[in-house]
């Protein structure tokens, strides 16, 4: 069987290559980056917004992890194109190619301006509604969205990850309650390849100080072996304890709340 990996050469794609590594699947890493290939893999270099492109890279895949566009907040042009756009044509590229299984990375900034203590047992709940905290954030709703619709419209199985922070190890006091560990994140992906139906699943590791809601996650099969807590030492030493009155920790979205990432900012940084 071959998975096609959109953003492959990307954070999380870099991290999940060697772990979903399996006999008798070929992964299929597409990204604008080149990417050396290893044992198993072909490489494929490309646009996520290149219709031409994605036909090709969908021709003969078995389903697609779809994580390629930005990871971070960008001008609205930017975001629109690569990560709006993008989805769609990676979508209708699968669709036409008849790929039943779509895994699409969103984010836990589609719900970024949510309080972080706005439920009574301090998670929040799965299929929260939509609060970006960014276009970001807004592009990874209209992402939720699509999936929907292309599993509504056309019966693909869409399963969207609001991932939380993946990456080695958690590095603050945020992420000791938002890591998704890499080995999490690969049991995470291989369950949602085989999840039925469209879901919204939290991304995150069974963390002592988690605070989203792994029920939907679980209930595709999702079993995180890893906790955060294990860095909570450390961290707490070099950082302090979580201050809860802090933007970092009184809103599901963390610092991407913050004024910094206004428009008129944005436009300064970015230099349109
Ligand atoms: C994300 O969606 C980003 O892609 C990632 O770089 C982290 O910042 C993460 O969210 C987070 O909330 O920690």
């Amino acid at each position: 069987m071959r998975l096609l990996i959109t953003g492959a050469a990307g954070g999380v794609g870099t991290l999940l290559r060697p772990r979903l590594a399996r006999e008798g699947r070929i992964l299929r890493l597409f990204d604008l980056a080149p990417i050396e290939p290893g044992p198993a893999e072909e490489a494929v270099t490309g646009s996520v917004t290149d219709p031409d492109a994605m036909a090709k890279a969908v021709d003969g895949a078995d389903a697609v992890i779809h994580l390629g566009g930005h990871s971070l907040e960008r001008p609205w042009a930017d975001i629109l194109d690569t990560n709006i756009n993008g989805t769609y044509v990676v979508l209708e590229a699968a669709r036409k190619a008849g790929i039943e299984h779509v895994v699409l990375a969103s984010s836990n900034h589609a719900a970024g301006f949510h309080p972080r203590n706005g439920s009574a047992d301090g998670q929040a709940p799965d299929y929260l509604f939509p609060r970006p905290d960014t276009y970001y954030g807004v592009s990874k709703v209209v992402v939720e969205a699509l999936g929907s619709l292309y599993h509504d419209r056309y019966g693909l199985d869409v399963t969207c990850l609001r991932i939380g922070t993946c990456f080695e190890r958690p590095h603050d006091v945020r992420t000791l309650s938002t890591w998704l560990s890499p080995d999490d994140c690969a049991r995470l992906v291989e369950a949602a390849l085989t999840a039925e139906g469209f879901h919204v699943v939290w991304g995150v590791s069974d963390n002592t100080r988690r605070w989203w809601s792994l029920d939907e996650a679980r209930s595709i099969g999702f079993q995180p072996r890893d906790d955060a807590e294990a860095y909570a030492p450390g961290l707490i030493a070099e950082f302090g304890e979580p201050d809860p009155a802090s933007m970092a920790h009184a809103l599901l979205g963390g610092t991407f709340c913050r004024p910094e990432l206004d428009v008129d900012r944005l436009t300064e940084r970015f230099g349109r």
